[in-house]
């Protein structure tokens, strides 16, 4: 089976990059000097718990004031939704919760695909951090508390990713089957097999 697809969605400027970079830093040298960097998807290899996988940072889109949430950034979400085997939605604590937020989380609770939501910019992990609370109101689930500048609650995030990647044991299971079937040819017995 190909790898799973994990793709990164978010409001700009909540630290979708950073945590991208975070995460793929330490397998892959220098993601931003490729080309294009700032305006296309940028894709990456990595693995977490000796499962690979491939992350997608969706970036470069800009909000503008006469609507909540631009065209272009529903287009990045309905685009990592169509790829993505599990999304991470990323959020800004030290904003709370804002109406593109929700709007995203309407766009992604329809698309039934598994979520992982990560209230990003939570510098002081390890303090009780009341304003994470909030953050259930996006009927997405729990979030995780990450700040991807000091690299704290990373490791989470990746479990859970990990947690709701497919059962790929079943579908290698599946492929592995083998359908034999006994033809009778003339005086012999045939056998073909296929997958
Ligand atoms: N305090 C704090 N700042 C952060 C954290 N993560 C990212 N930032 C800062 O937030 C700003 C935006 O980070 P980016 O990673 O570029 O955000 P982005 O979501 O990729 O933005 P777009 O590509 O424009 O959508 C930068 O100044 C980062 O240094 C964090 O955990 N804590
Ligand atoms: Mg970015």
């Amino acid at each position: 089976m190909a790898k799973p697809i994990v793709a990164i969605v978010g409001r700009p400027n909540v630290g979708k990059s950073t945590f991208f970079n975070y995460i793929i830093g330490e397998k892959i040298s220098i993601v931003e000097d490729k080309p294009g960097v700032t305006r296309d998807r940028i894709y990456a290899d990595t693995n977490w718990r000796g499962k690979s996988f491939t992350l997608v940072d969706t970036a470069g889109i800009e909000e503008k004031s006469d609507s909540i949430i631009e065209t272009s950034m529903r287009e990045q979400v309905e685009i990592a939704i169509d790829i993505a085997d599990v999304i991470v939605f990323v959020t800004d604590i030290k904003q709370g919760v804002t109406e593109a937020d929700k709007e995203i989380s309407i766009l992604l609770r329809k698309s039934k695909k598994p979520i992982v939501l990560v209230c990003n910019k939570s510098d002081n992990f390890g303090n009780t951090n009341n304003d994470i609370y909030e953050f259930y109101n996006l009927g997405i689930g729990e979030p995780f508390a990450v700040s991807s500048v000091n690299a704290s609650g990373i490791g989470d995030v990746l479990d859970e990713i990990y947690k709701k990647f497919p059962n790929q044991d079943e579908e290698e299971n599946e492929e592995d089957i083998v359908k034999v079937a006994l033809i009778r040819k003339a005086k012999c017995w045939k056998i073909i097999t296929c997958k």
